[in-house]
């Protein structure tokens, strides 16, 4: 077998939690095949100390990492990264700033990560660059000399034409995308959504299914869905200590209907809008009152970030006014969690909630909906509601699927799931139980593996 070689923006330790969706995904590859981890360690230096890296060796993984310094942090990551990328791709041109500073510092920390890379390369490595923070690795490669069969994978959404071209560096990003020989992504939207690009605005040409041809060069684009792993999620769902933590939350007297969102507090989540629907359940079902109680898990994330700041205090003042308008001295409507949380004590919450809300704006997958699927008792399981938005609606169809944008239907959709009865429960929980095992982190792993190992041979046009 080829040795894998990863590179990630941050590269997480084994051992610790891994607090986004790329980290968990990443580590479950890596834990089941070893291999190479190269990345930022999540240290910002000062800008004239010198930026070297450091190898450690992990049983078959070796992780060899390298610090930013202020000017990277500030203008790669926080600018360009953040402030630039992540809005355009989740559709939101309007919180997406663009400077010159900052396309320069994210232009040199994917050079300097090229530099750092190439050396440690062996003739016969498979290379796999993951999300948007490095989509220039690659093309920094193949200008080093590396001729590897180097793939990419898109996390987050691939955004419409019509909006990537609002970004003033979209060519030149673009002409470095098509260098790889593999781009993956979550769903057959962004997939097409890219095709269209390289069709319609570079001049190239569907040469066969997946297949595109493009100033001179041949690529596939295909579609891997980022699915878990899911029996160690029902695995700690199902553990004794689980079982412990549900009986602390539904303790005698506590609401009936226990509701659950977990999610990175970004404003592509759509918390501010969930929490309105909430709202809107208790308005139009007041017979919810004391009955119902939505916890929201919301770690801090990018915080730096202006958007980040303006969302907290939004989502702050909403739950207050909540709070305020409805509760009582023994209920509490909204609970608003702002801090990571051990795993195991996620699976717990998920299994103790009769509804599972992953109501996104925009997302790439989202695996709080499969892993909320993953922990349900399956004599009992409880609903999820999943917005249309969200990459992991192509395929769990039989959730209750929301436009998270009209806080009303989202409202009538929890009063379905509240009054579902069981045999609806649980007939929709096993075929979403059937569709998780189908795209787990396993297969999802192997298939762009697979597909990239055939890129080293001639594509057939
Ligand atoms: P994220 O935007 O980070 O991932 P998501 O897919 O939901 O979003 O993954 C979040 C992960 O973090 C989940 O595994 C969840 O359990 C964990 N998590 C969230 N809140 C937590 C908390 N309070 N404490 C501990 N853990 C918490 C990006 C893209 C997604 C895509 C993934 C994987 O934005 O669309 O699904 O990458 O490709």
């Amino acid at each position: 077998m080829r040795r894998l070689v990863i590179a990630s923006n941050r590269v997480a330790e084994p051992g610790c939690q891994p607090s986004g969706g790329l980290a968990v995904c990443i580590l479950d590859a890596l834990r089941k095949r070893g291999g190479l981890w190269f990345g930022w360690n999540g240290e910002v230096i000062a800008d004239d100390a010198p930026t070297s890296v450091t190898s450690r060796k992990y049983d078959d993984l070796t992780l060899v990492t390298m610090p930013l310094t202020e000017s990277d942090y500030k203008e790669y990551y926080l600018g360009f990264s953040n402030a630039a990328l992540w809005p355009v791709h989740h559709y939101r041109l309007d919180l997406a700033r663009f400077t010159q500073e900052s396309s320069e510092g994210y232009r040199r920390v994917n050079d300097r990560f090229a530099e750092e890379l190439a050396p440690l390369l062996k003739a016969s490595d498979l290379v796999w660059v993951h999300d948007y923070h490095l989509v220039p690795l690659g093309a920094g490669l193949r200008t080093r000399g590396v001729r590897n069969a180097i793939g990419f994978f898109y996390h987050i959404p691939f955004p419409p034409p019509d909006v990537l071209v609002a970004m003033p560096e979209h060519e030149w990003l673009t002409s470095a995308l098509v260098e790889y020989d593999l781009v993956g992504f979550q769903t057959k939207t962004d997939q097409a959504n890219f095709c269209r690009f390289v069709c319609d605005f570079m001049g190239g040409e569907m040469a066969a299914p997946d297949v595109l041809r493009v100033s001179g060069k041949t690529l596939m684009a295909s579609v891997f869905p980022v699915g878990i792993d899911v029996d160690s999620f029902i695995a700690m769902a199902r553990s004794p200590e689980a079982a412990k933590r549900i009986q602390r939350v539904h303790r005698a007297g506590e609401p009936r209907v226990h509701i659950i969102g977990v999610d990175r507090l970004d404003y592509t989540k759509g918390l501010p809008d969930r929490l309105r629907s909430f709202k809107r359940l208790l308005e139009i079902y007041p017979q919810n009152c004391k009955a119902v109680t939505l916890m929201q898990i919301a770690p801090p994330t990018r915080e730096d970030v202006q958007a980040y700041a303006d969302i907290r205090h939004e989502l702050e003042a909403l739950s207050g006014e909540i709070n305020g308008q409805f509760g009582d001295f023994d209920w509490t409507p909204v609970r608003y969690i702002h801090r990571n949380v051990p795993r195991e004590t996620l699976a717990a919450l998920y299994r103790g909630s009769q509804i599972g809300l992953v109501t996104p704006l925009r997302d790439g997958m989202n695996l709080v909906a499969k892993e909320y699927v993953a922990a349900q008792n399956e004599d009992n399981p409880g609903v999820l509601i999943l917005s249309r938005f969200a990459g992991a609606s192509e395929d769990l169809q039989e959730a209750l699927i929301v436009n998270p944008y009209d806080a009303d239907e989202v409202a009538h959709a929890m009063q379905r799931a509240i009054a579902m009865p069981r045999e609806e429960r649980i007939e929709r929980h096993r075929a979403l139980m059937a569709r998780l095992r189908e795209r787990d982190a396993c297969s999802w792993m192997e298939g762009f593996l697979r597909a990239l190992d055939a890129c080293s041979l001639p594509l057939a046009a």
